[in-house]
């Protein structure tokens, strides 16, 4: 069996040359007109970027590398026979374009495992926010502060000091030696005067503390690009700073949830599980039906292909890597990327949700009617609200994410009183938000089924719901942000114009 790694590494130079072919083939084939209502709105319907991982199709919904739901949940491994799919199997697919073998992906979660380990300075991030603040910001500080973590305080045998503002090392700097001399060299790259930096620390003490803070910002991608390695390998360290993020990732997001609801009682992880299982497990939920539920939802909210505005997020400050204007890693590119699914239109919409269900219930009780439900609807349209889980920028009917988790819910939860609400909401609302008569899609999107899912096993904060969509997310941004590197992409920038630009060009034409 070849593992993850390899595989990937045989693939990547296929594709490579198959992006080469298409540049020099077809690169003066027009893809469509740009028109005026593409620039003002959104830029919907603009095609503009590559993204290998996934693609959505307005009517049928997502395929991951060409598969759709259903077809994930048939082929991909399973923790148990028939059941939802691993999302170590997804990650693979989303990698490779292969279904894994069981060995493949058992294999995988081990290595996961071993990759999760995360440093205390990250808990200190998170411990230093109230524990008021929301959980999506506690989250993306524990992952900016990921980016800190290699973090190592090596003996300095020697005094060092400063001219001139750059740095002469007169010492021996154990076992890492020249390597060490260059990358302290480089330190003036990074403070505009480093010897005013250095000043209030004695000289003996300067060059650790400059050690460790050098090491410390620094992520494989970071510390290979500082040692100037060729660009036909950015993919290799960008590889593992994505498997260490994507590993850990679930590790942080339930210290958040521990700490903010279960008087920071931490659960640790459990080395006989599978990383859906064992995210649920740290959470503190351990009924067999809520790991299923857990494979199946990270599965479903990996990756919604790249145009969406997390993973837009990720692939664009990723590729400013390209020129060094950022120098954003996988941990910067996905920070940034789950600050952009905490809003309430993207990946807040599953908090929006559950929130605007629950004040349904307490409004009207469990037993509404529908004519109270229609009522409760347009109160909520009538004060400007959207509805939240109804709707998408690209998807025109019910999303297949929706439909599985219905699913899930018909077999696991039939009788559940705010799953049959949601259900009624399936029949209420597209009719009302066709009536407005502007709304492109009034069917509903993933965010409309989630939360009630999880209420159901326990999970209640609705508050803590996008947290469990970003750790899903890092499976489907950092597949891509490997590709990213392995094909090259460059830096994105799109051309912006005024109205008066505009309305010129348009006279003129
Ligand atoms: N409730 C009320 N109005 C809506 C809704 C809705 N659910 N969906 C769209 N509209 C309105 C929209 O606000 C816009 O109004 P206006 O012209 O006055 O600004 C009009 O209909 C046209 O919008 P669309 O072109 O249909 O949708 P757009 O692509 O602009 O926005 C969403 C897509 C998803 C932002 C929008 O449907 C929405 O706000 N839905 C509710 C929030 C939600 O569920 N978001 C989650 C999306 C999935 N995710 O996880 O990210
Ligand atoms: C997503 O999963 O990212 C959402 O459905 C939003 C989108 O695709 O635009």
């Amino acid at each position: 069996h070849q593992d993850l790694h390899s595989q990937l590494k045989e693939f990547i130079p296929e594709q490579q040359e198959r992006l080469k072919k298409i540049k020099s083939e077809y690169g003066k084939v027009q893809l469509g007109n740009i028109t005026v209502d593409m620039v003002l709105g959104g830029m919907r319907g603009m095609t503009g970027m590559l993204w290998e991982t996934s693609l959505l199709d307005p009517d049928e919904g997502i395929r991951f590398r060409g598969m759709s739901i259903p077809e994930c949940q048939k082929l991909l491994p399973a923790a148990r026979p028939g059941g939802e799919p691993l999302p170590e199997g997804l990650l693979w697919l989303l990698l490779t374009g292969k279904v894994p073998t069981k060995d493949q992906v058992d294999a995988l979660s081990k290595e996961l495992r071993s990759r999760a380990a995360v440093p205390d300075h990250v808990y200190k991030a998170i411990d230093a926010l109230p524990s008021s603040a929301h959980p999506m910001t506690q989250f993306a500080t524990g992952v900016m502060a990921l980016q800190v973590d290699k973090l190592k305080i090596l003996t300095v045998t020697k005094q060092t000091k400063c001219v001139d503002n750059s740095l002469l090392i007169k010492s021996t700097l154990g076992k890492m030696g020249s390597l060490w001399v260059g990358a302290m060299l480089s330190v003036g790259k990074y403070f505009a005067d480093p010897a005013a930096f250095l000043k209030p620390l004695a000289s003996g003490d300067w060059l650790t503390n400059c050690v460790k803070c050098l090491k410390g910002v620094q992520s494989e991608f970071q510390k290979a690009y500082e040692n100037g390695i060729h660009k036909s390998k950015y993919w290799e360290p960008t590889y593992v700073d994505s498997l260490n993020l994507i590993a850990q990732v679930p590790v942080v997001a339930s210290y958040v949830y521990r700490r903010m609801y279960k008087n920071g009682q931490v659960v640790p992880m459990d080395d006989s599980l599978d990383y859906g299982a064992n995210f649920a497990h740290m959470l503190g939920f351990d009924s067999p039906d809520m790991l299923e539920l857990m494979r199946l939802y990270v599965t479903i909210h990996s990756d919604h292909e790249g145009g969406n505005v997390s993973a837009h997020t990720g692939h664009l400050v990723s590729d400013s890597i390209l020129v060094a204007s950022a120098l954003s890693d996988p941990y910067l590119s996905f920070a940034a990327a789950l600050n952009g699914l905490a809003g309430p239109l993207h990946g807040l919409a599953n908090q929006e949700v559950l929130l605007w269900i629950k004040s349904v219930v307490d409004e009207c009780g469990e037993n509404i009617t529908t004519e109270q439900l229609k009522d409760y609807v347009w109160k909520t349209l009538k004060s400007g609200k959207v509805v939240p889980g109804f709707g998408h920028g690209v998807l025109r009917k019910t999303d297949p994410r929706y439909m599985c988790q219905r699913e899930f819910a018909l077999k696991h939860l039939p009788d559940d009183p705010l799953f049959q609400l949601v259900s009624k909401l399936y029949d209420v609302v597209p009719p009302i938000l066709t009536e407005l008569g502007k709304v492109k899609n009034p069917w509903p999107n993933v965010d409309a089924h989630s939360g009630v899912l999880l209420n159901h096993y326990g999970l209640t904060e609705a508050r803590y719901y996008t947290v469990l969509f970003g750790v899903s997310r890092s499976i489907g941004i950092c597949s891509q942000l490997i590709w990213d590197r392995a094909l090259g992409l460059p830096l994105e920038r799109p051309k912006s114009v005024t109205m008066d630009w505009l309305e010129d060009y348009c006279k003129k034409s």
